[in-house]
């Protein structure tokens, strides 16, 4: 069973990731609108694995004889100047989360809660992940400046990235994670 103060930590981290999906989707409906369908489409499969993100927690406190709150979202920027500002914008925000993932570590470790520590793990080894995609994508941004070409060919090869994570969650996370690259 969990405590109240790791479920409480958790139901805040389930708002973190769920705004974070909410934050990927506007900025892939602003590279729609700038017709850069690639980066839009880099951003809609981030939405999806921030939902997985979220559902995860969700069962787990279910799991663990806990209930899910949901809480209000912010709203996200509705507009980025340019992929570079996204992308800097994207990693500072996984940065946050990392942050947060790593007090709900903490407290884990504190409360002596063994088995939020071994679901907790697989979000530490995420944001690793995560922080080293916005990076390399960064550092290509950097080289490529304001130089069209550049940008249109990073935007065709955005545009390849496909969801691996399950978007049916209906049944529950567990049984959409089986046989996925993400389970
Ligand atoms: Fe982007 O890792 Fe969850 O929030």
């Amino acid at each position: 069973m969990l405590n109240k103060k790791m479920e409480d930590a958790l139901n805040d981290q389930i708002n973190r990731e769920m705004y974070s999906a909410y934050l990927y989707m506007s900025m892939s409906s602003c590279f729609t609108h700038k017709g850069l369908k690639g980066f839009a489409n880099w951003f809609m499969v981030q939405y999806h694995e921030e939902m997985l993100h979220a559902m995860k927690i969700y069962e787990y406190i279910g799991l663990r004889g806990g209930r899910a709150i949901l809480k209000s979202l912010q709203q996200p920027p509705p507009e980025f100047e340019s992929p570079l500002n996204a992308f800097i914008s994207t990693l500072q925000h996984e940065q946050f989360i990392t942050k947060s993932i790593n007090e709900l570590m903490e407290l884990a470790i504190a409360e002596k809660d063994h088995a939020a520590q071994i679901f907790l793990q697989w979000y530490v080894t995420e944001q690793v992940e995560e922080e080293n995609n916005d990076n390399e994508i960064i550092s290509q941004l950097k080289i490529i400046r304001d130089d069209p070409n550049g940008i249109m060919m990073l935007d065709r090869e955005l545009a390849a990235r496909t969801t691996t994570v399950p978007t049916e969650f209906s049944k529950g996370i567990e049984a959409a994670l089986k046989g996925t690259a993400a389970g």
